[in-house]
């Protein structure tokens, strides 16, 4: 038996081991060993990557607001997350190494690619932030980032993103605006001052809450105002079919695994 879990604080409300447990009884045959997936509430992130190792991992996830701390932790970081200094996966190699990777960046991609959006609004500073902002980035698409504090911002900043404080910022039209905080996760609070987010939903194309299996006050604010809204349960499934390609050596066909945790979420 193959040990997965996710960390992050909170994490009771994380749907991860359903679909992750799901598809590793579904493939266990395939994939030659039965995995179980748990979760693990994290009180210190500096002690995320001797955690992994008590617990005797094989992989894990990693959630708010340890995404940064994993990205620092790893042994080494590939592929996107090693531009965006976030990591959401990591997988043991040669029974020692840490290799991170993000997954948030691509999943988050696949589920607004058909959309053709032009510009975005990033709200929040965070390490999922990151990851949307890197992706859309590199795909063309004009992205600026509101965060309440400057904390976090100086990163965006040196890497050439528009970013602006919220208390100052002037509302301006875009196609697709982003909930990238923990706003509505674990109380009732919206990402921004709510006159300032209502002026910003009413000129979007689409209100994307990357929280999931919640119906935000962001996402009942879009809905209020007639704007198409989605939550974050389609990224975590992308995100996570993604990591278990991973976790599971490109054993089982990226498609086939999409499918099998659409089924149980
Ligand atoms: C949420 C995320 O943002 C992902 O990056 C993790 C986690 C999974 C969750 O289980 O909620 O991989």
């Amino acid at each position: 038996m193959r040990q997965f879990c996710v960390f992050g604080n909170p994490i009771a409300h994380s749907k991860s081991p359903l679909i992750h447990n799901f598809v590793f009884s579904s493939f266990s045959s395939q994939i030659g060993f039965e995995g179980f997936y748990g979760q693990y509430l994290l009180e210190d992130g500096e002690k995320l990557r001797q955690t992994f190792y008590q617990l005797e991992l094989s992989g894990a996830n990693i959630t708010v607001p340890f995404k940064e701390y994993a990205y620092t932790q790893s042994d080494e970081v590939k592929g996107i997350g090693s531009r965006i200094g976030s990591v959401n996966t990591w997988v043991l190699e040669d029974n020692h190494r840490l290799i991170g990777y993000n997954t948030d960046a691509e999943g988050f991609y696949q589920t607004i690619l058909d959309y053709n959006f032009q510009t975005a609004l990033i709200i929040g500073a965070g390490g999922s932030a990151k990851a949307v902002a890197y992706i859309l980035k590199e795909k063309g698409i004009k992205v600026c980032i509101l965060n309440r504090s400057k904390n976090h911002l100086e990163s965006f900043i040196q890497n050439g993103f528009e970013c602006y404080l919220s208390d100052v910022f002037m509302p301006r039209a875009f196609d697709l605006v982003i909930n990238a905080t923990p706003a509505g996760l674990k109380d009732t609070g919206l990402p921004l001052q709510e006159m300032l987010l209502r002026q910003i939903l009413l000129d979007a194309k689409m209100a994307y809450d990357l929280i999931y299996g919640i119906s935000t006050p962001f996402l009942k604010l879009a809905k209020e105002l007639n704007i198409l809204s989605r939550d974050g349960k389609d990224m975590l499934i992308e995100q996570a079919a993604l990591a278990f390609e991973l976790f599971c050596k490109h054993k089982i066909p990226l498609e086939s695994i999409r499918k099998q945790m659409k089924l149980i979420l």
